[in-house]
């Protein structure tokens, strides 16, 4: 989508630091990190919300959730926990419509969440 800040990352367009990528996915750091480790995870694909991309159901929502517990791997924080976040709609706190898993990790975390 011309106007999505995340496609516009995917594209180039916007500068972002890349942290893991396949072919269908891409994971850059959070430019406003919650934790030392913040990482993003995408589609490249456009989904607005992680509803439009269970609805795809092809193969792609998987390949996103895998590719959040690589970061946790390389960013050394799956031995310690880490947590997946999909804000989804804008009463959950969603921001940016191109669905995104927050990879949250590196200090303790609280829980339930604000
Ligand atoms: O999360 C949207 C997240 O996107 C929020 O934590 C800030 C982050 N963000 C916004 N713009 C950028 C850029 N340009 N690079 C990296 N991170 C960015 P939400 O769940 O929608 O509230």
């Amino acid at each position: 989508m011309s106007d999505c800040l995340f496609c516009k990352i995917v594209a180039n367009e916007i500068p972002a630091e890349i942290v893991y990528e396949t072919g269908r996915t891409l994971a850059f750091r959070d430019v406003n990190p919650q934790a030392p480790t913040h990482v993003l995870v995408i589609p490249k694909e456009h989904h607005a919300d992680a509803a439009a991309l269970a609805a795809a159901d092809d193969g792609l929502a998987d390949e996103v959730l895998k590719s959040a517990h690589e970061v946790a791997v390389l960013d050394g924080v799956s031995g310690s926990g880490y947590r997946i976040v999909f804000n989804t709609g804008a009463g959950a706190g969603q921001t940016v419509f191109h669905v995104h898993a927050h990879v949250l990790g590196g200090r303790d975390l609280g829980w339930p969440p604000g």
